[in-house]
C-alpha cells in the first residue's frame, strides 16, 4: 500500500515517459529496492509492414523497454542472457560504483549464455540516460541492444514539468536488399535509419493537444550524428546528455544535432495545430532500403539504350534521367522483405521514410490515438 501511494505520488510529480513503438519496463519492490528484469535475446522486429528484421534486443524488443525511475531510488536490474554469446549491460550516463558499470573485462566478467548478472545501485543523477551492451559492442549494438534509462528529478521545478514526454532512440542498419539480418560489419554505408527501430510509415505519430508542453528526448548509439529537425516550431534544447542545463545555458533551435553516444532533450509549447514533420535532416537518413551502388543517370539521354535493352528485356524501363521522383510515384516490383520508396500522404506520396515521423498537434482532442491527417 505504501509503495502504491509512493508510485501515485511519483506519477503526480511528472508525466510518464512515452516510448513510441515501444514500452516501459515494469518493476516490483523488494525491501525498498525497485527490481527490474531485463532479458538479452534475439528478437524479430517489424521496421514497417513488409520488412521483418532479425535483431538482438531486450525483452523481445529493440530498443529494449524504457527503464524509468527517480533520483534517490535504489534499483536492482537482473540481466538474463539468452543470446548465443556473452553480454553485459552498461548504464550510459548514470553515476554508479565502478563494478556496476557493465564493461565486460574491465568492470565485470561477461555474462555467459544462460547466466544472470545482478546490477544494483542508487540513482544519483536525473536525466535522459541510456543502457546498451558492452560486450562485442560492434555486433550487439549494431543489432539493436540498447534502450533508454530515464531518471526523473526527485523534486522537479515548474520549468521541468511537461504534459507529454517522448523518448526516441536513433539507429542505423545495413540490411542487404531482400535479407533479414543486419550486417554489423558495415561502418558507414547504412540503408535503414530508424526511430525506436521503426521506419516511416510505421513510426508512431507524436500526438499532442494544442497548448501542451512537450519534451522529446533523443538518444543516439549509432555510427553517425543525426541533425533532427522539427517543422513549425522553435524548440528549446534543455539537456545535452548530462543533467538539465541551467536556464541561462538552454538555447532555441529548429534542428538539434544528436551526436553519437549522447542524448538531447528538446521542449516546446505546442501552440500551433497541424501535421509537422519531425525527421533527420541528412537526406539519406529519410530513405528506406537505400541502395548506393547504382549508376547516376541524371541528365543522361537513355532513349537509344532503352530501345536496345527492350530487345533483350521487353519490360525494361529506363529511369532516373530526370531525377528519382518517378520511382517514388509508382509502386515498382521489388525483392521480398523490402519497403516501397514512398507511402501515401494526404496530398500524394510522401517520399520520406526512415527517421521520419509526424508531430500531430490538435485542438479539442480527447484521446491521444492518431487523429488522421490535419485538415487546415
Ligand atoms: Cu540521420
Amino acid at each position: 500500500m505504501k509503495w502504491l501511494l509512493m508510485l501515485f505520488l511519483h506519477i503526480g510529480l511528472s508525466a510518464a515517459v512515452i516510448t513510441p513503438n515501444g514500452s516501459t519496463l515494469g518493476w516490483t519492490m523488494d525491501k525498498g529496492v525497485k527490481v527490474f528484469q531485463l532479458v538479452a535475446e534475439p528478437v524479430e522486429r517489424q521496421f514497417a509492414p513488409g520488412l521483418i528484421v532479425k535483431c538482438w534486443g531486450y525483452n523481445g524488443q529493440t530498443p529494449g523497454p524504457t527503464i524509468e525511475a527517480y533520483e534517490g531510488d535504489r534499483v536492482r536490474i537482473v540481466v538474463t542472457n539468452k543470446l548465443p554469446e556473452p553480454t553485459s549491460v552498461h548504464w550510459h550516463g548514470i553515476l554508479l560504483p565502478s563494478n556496476m558499470d557493465g564493461v565486460s573485462g574491465l568492470s565485470q566478467k561477461p555474462i555467459q549464455p544462460g547466466e544472470q548478472f545482478i546490477y544494483e545501485f542508487t540513482l544519483k543523477n536525473s536525466g535522459t540516460h541510456m543502457y546498451h551492451s558492452h560486450y562485442d559492442e560492434m555486433t550487439q549494438i549494431a543489432l539493436g541492444m540498447m534502450g533508454f534509462f530515464i531518471v526523473h528529478p526527485k523534486d522537479p521545478t515548474e520549468e521541468e514539468k511537461v504534459d507529454r514526454d517522448f523518448c526516441i532512440m536513433l539507429h542505423e542498419w545495413f540490411i542487404p536488399l531482400g535479407a533479414r539480418t543486419p550486417d554489423p560489419l558495415v561502418m558507414l554505408d547504412f540503408n535503414y535509419f530508424t526511430f525506436n527501430s521503426t521506419v516511416w510509415p510505421a513510426t508512431d505519430a507524436l500526438v499532442v493537444k494544442k497548448g501542451e508542453k512537450v519534451r522529446i528526448r533523443l538518444g543516439n548509439l549509432s555510427m553517425d550524428s543525426h541533425p533532427i529537425h522539427l517543422h513549425g516550431y522553435e524548440f528549446t534544447v534543455t539537456a545535452q546528455g548530462a543533467k538539465r542545463m541551467k536556464p541561462s545555458a538552454q538555447f532555441e533551435a529548429v534542428t538539434v544535432n544528436v551526436p553519437v553516444g549522447d542524448t538531447r532533450d528538446i521542449e516546446f509549447v505546442a501552440d500551433t495545430p497541424g501535421d509537422w514533420a519531425f525527421h533527420c535532416h541528412k537526406s539519406h537518413h529519410v530513405m528506406n532500403g537505400m541502395e548506393h551502388d547504382i549508376p547516376n543517370l541524371i541528365g543522361v539521354d537513355l532513349s537509344d539504350i532503352t530501345a536496345k535493352m527492350q530487345k533483350l528485356l521487353p519490360d525494361y524501363m529506363a529511369m532516373g534521367q530526370n531525377g528519382m521522383g518517378e520511382m517514388m510515384e509508382m509502386d515498382m516490383p521489388r525483392p521480398k522483405n523490402m519497403l516501397p520508396l514512398s507511402s501515401p500522404g494526404p496530398y500524394g506520396p510522401i517520399g520520406m521514410g526512415g527517421m521520419f515521423t509526424v508531430l500531430k498537434v490538435r485542438e479539442g482532442i480527447t484521446t491521444y490515438t492518431d487523429p488522421g491527417w490535419y485538415k487546415p
